[in-house]
């Protein structure tokens, strides 16, 4: 059974999301995702117009994704990929260079983003963000 994790808010959820999550799920036979918490999500500087309960509750009926469990810092990714016995680690390449060090306990891929697809750009085009 090899293993893949990633991480990431996915707030209102769109194709950019599972085209990264399809992609992942490639790599192995079991895809966890590590899902931030609207805490975490503060300290990465955003908010989320979906709750965790509601953004995991979308990110379980992927057929991609096996199992979510939650992000709540930057540290705990060691502990996880250790914990859930992780084969490979996937990101969106927007990531590039920054989860490297993961490279002693797995596999790193870095994947490229989908091009114009955003939850930025859904907010400020739906007008929730004015910035
Ligand atoms: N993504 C993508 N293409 C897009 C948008 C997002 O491939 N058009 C990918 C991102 O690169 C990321 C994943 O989808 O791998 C989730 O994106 P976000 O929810 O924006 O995640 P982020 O805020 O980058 O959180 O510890 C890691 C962080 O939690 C990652």
């Amino acid at each position: 059974m090899k293993r893949v994790m990633t991480y990431g808010t996915f707030d209102l959820l769109h194709y950019g999301h599972i085209n990264l999550l399809r992609r992942a799920k490639s790599f192995g036979d079991y895809l966890i995702v590590g899902l931030s918490t609207n805490e975490f999500n503060a300290v990465k500087g955003k908010t989320c117009y979906f709750s965790y309960d509601e953004r995991k509750q979308l990110l379980e009926a992927i057929r991609y994704v096996d199992l979510v469990i939650p992000e709540t810092c930057w540290e705990q990714k060691i502990d996880d990929i250790q914990r859930y016995g992780v084969d490979v680690f996937v990101m969106g390449d927007d990531w590039k260079g920054r989860f490297d060090f993961l490279s002693d306990y797995c596999e790193i891929v870095y994947l490229p983003r989908t091009p114009e697809i955003s939850t930025t750009k859904i907010k400020k085009e739906i007008g929730l963000e004015t910035v």
